[in-house]
C-alpha cells in the first residue's frame, strides 16, 4: 500500500497505525462502538487507503453542532488534522451529552490513540474519565470550551476562548454606550439568554458580565433564561421574556444563534433593535451574519469568539510530538466588533 508523504513527525510509544484501526472498524462492523466516525483516508491521486505508520492518531470528542459556530471549529479542527499534515483523526459528536463524550474518550483509550482532544459540554464531571487517560498515558488536549478539575495534570493543555473576558467586554461596551448616550443614570433593564446551563462559556460570559453589572446599581437583571444556544431556544426564550416583560431596554444573547432566534421573535412582536430609542441587542460570537446585523445597525455589538483553533492545536500536537515546551493555556485572539469597526471583516469570515 501507498505511504503517505508525511511530516515524520510520529514518535509516540502508543502510536496506532491507521492500517490496524482499518482492519478494527472492518471487524466490528464499520464502527468500532456506536457514534465514532473515522475521516476518510485519501491519497494524493484520489484513491482510499488506510496505511501509515507515522499519523499522529487524534481522537476528538466534539460536542455537538449546536451552533454555525460549532460548525466551523469542527471544520477547523478537521483541516488542520488532515492526513496530509500527517494526522488520522477519529471524529465523535457527542451531540450535547456528557455521557457521550466519556464513551467516546473510552473508546479513543481502548483504540490506544496517540492523542485525546476534548470540546467539554459542561465543566464538571471530567475527573474519572480523564484519570482513565492519563492512566493509559494519552495526553489530553481541551480545546474551546474549560473544565473544573481538582488535578490540572489530568490534561496536557487548553486552547480556547477566555468567556469571562468575553462577557465583561461586553459589560465594558454598555457601560460606554450608555455614557454616550447620556443615560448612564437611569435606570436600565436587562435579559440574558444564556447558552447550555454548566458549560464554561455559559458561566464566564455570565460572570464576566455580572462583575461590569454589579458595579452599576442601576442595571436591573430582569430575568437569565436558557437558550441553550440555538436558535430556536433563543427564539422561544425570546417570546417568553417578552411575554413576562414589557419593560426590556438591554438584550444579552451568549451567542450569535439565540440573537438571530431572539430576532425572530421580536421581528413576530413588531419591535426594533439597534437603533436610537430601540432596544439594545449584544452578542457573541461574531459570525458572518452576525457582522452583516452590526453593519446594518440590527446588533449594537457583537463579541467576538474565535473558532479557528484548528492550526494552534495541531502546532500544540507537534511541539508535544517533538519534545518542546508547550503552555497550559491558549487563549485565541478576539475582537469587539461595533458599527464603526465591523465594514473591513466581514468580507473574510469564514463562519
Ligand atoms: O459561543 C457557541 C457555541 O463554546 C464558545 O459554543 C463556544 C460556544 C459558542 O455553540 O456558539
Amino acid at each position: 500500500m501507498e505511504i503517505l508523504n508525511l511530516r515524520g513527525i510520529g514518535k509516540s510509544k502508543y502510536k496506532v497505525t491507521a492500517l490496524f484501526m482499518g482492519i478494527v472498524m472492518l471487524l466490528c462492523g464499520c464502527r468500532p462502538f456506536s457514534g465514532l466516525t473515522v475521516s476518510d483516508v485519501n491519497t494524493e491521486d484520489g484513491t482510499e487507503t488506510m496505511s501509515n505508520d507515522s499519523l499522529i492518531s487524534v481522537g476528538f470528542s466534539q460536542l455537538g453542532s449546536e451552533s454555525t459556530w460549532r460548525s466551523a471549529n469542527t471544520e477547523s479542527v478537521k483541516a488542520a488534522l488532515s492526513t496530509g499534515n500527517g494526522f488520522f483523526l477519529i471524529f465523535d459528536n457527542a451531540r450535547q451529552k456528557q455521557e457521550k463524550q466519556f464513551k467516546a474518550v473510552r473508546g479513543f483509550i481502548s483504540q490506544r490513540v496517540d492523542y485525546i482532544v476534548i470540546c467539554p459540554v459542561i465543566q464538571d464531571g471530567w475527573d474519572v474519565v480523564l484519570s482513565e487517560a492519563k492512566d493509559a498515558g494519552i495526553p489530553v488536549i481541551l480545546l474551546d470550551r474549560y473544565i473544573s478539575v481538582a488535578d490540572e495534570s489530568l490534561y496536557t493543555t487548553f486552547i480556547g476562548e477566555d468567556m469571562y473576558a468575553e462577557g465583561a467586554s461586553a459589560g465594558k461596551w454598555l457601560e460606554s454606550y450608555l455614557e454616550e448616550e447620556g443615560i448612564a443614570g437611569e435606570d436600565i433593564n436587562i435579559v440574558v439568554l444564556e447558552g447550555t446551563s454548566g458549560s464554561s462559556a455559559q458561566a464566564g460570559r455570565t460572570k464576566g458580565f455580572g462583575a461590569i453589572a454589579a458595579r452599576h446599581m442601576n442595571w436591573n437583571m430582569l430575568a437569565s433564561a436558557n437558550g441553550e444556544f440555538t436558535q430556536a431556544k433563543g427564539k422561544e426564550t425570546m417570546a417568553r421574556l417578552l411575554h413576562e416583560f414589557d419593560d426590556i431596554d438591554i438584550i444579552v444573547c451568549q451567542n450569535d444563534d439565540m440573537a438571530f432566534g431572539a430576532l425572530e421573535a421580536l421581528n413576530e412582536a413588531g419591535i426594533k433593535t439597534g437603533g436610537k430609542g430601540e432596544k439594545v441587542l449584544i452578542s457573541f460570537d461574531g459570525t458572518k451574519q452576525a457582522l452583516e446585523l452590526v453593519e446594518q445597525g440590527v446588533i449594537n455589538v457583537d463579541i467576538e469568539c474565535n473558532p479557528n483553533s484548528g492550526d494552534l492545536l495541531s502546532k500544540v500536537i507537534s511541539d508535544l510530538e517533538d519534545g518542546n515546551p508547550i503552555e497550559k493555556t491558549y487563549y485565541m485572539d478576539e475582537k469587539v466588533f461595533t458599527k464603526e469597526n465591523v465594514s473591513e471583516y466581514i468580507e473574510d469570515r469564514n463562519y
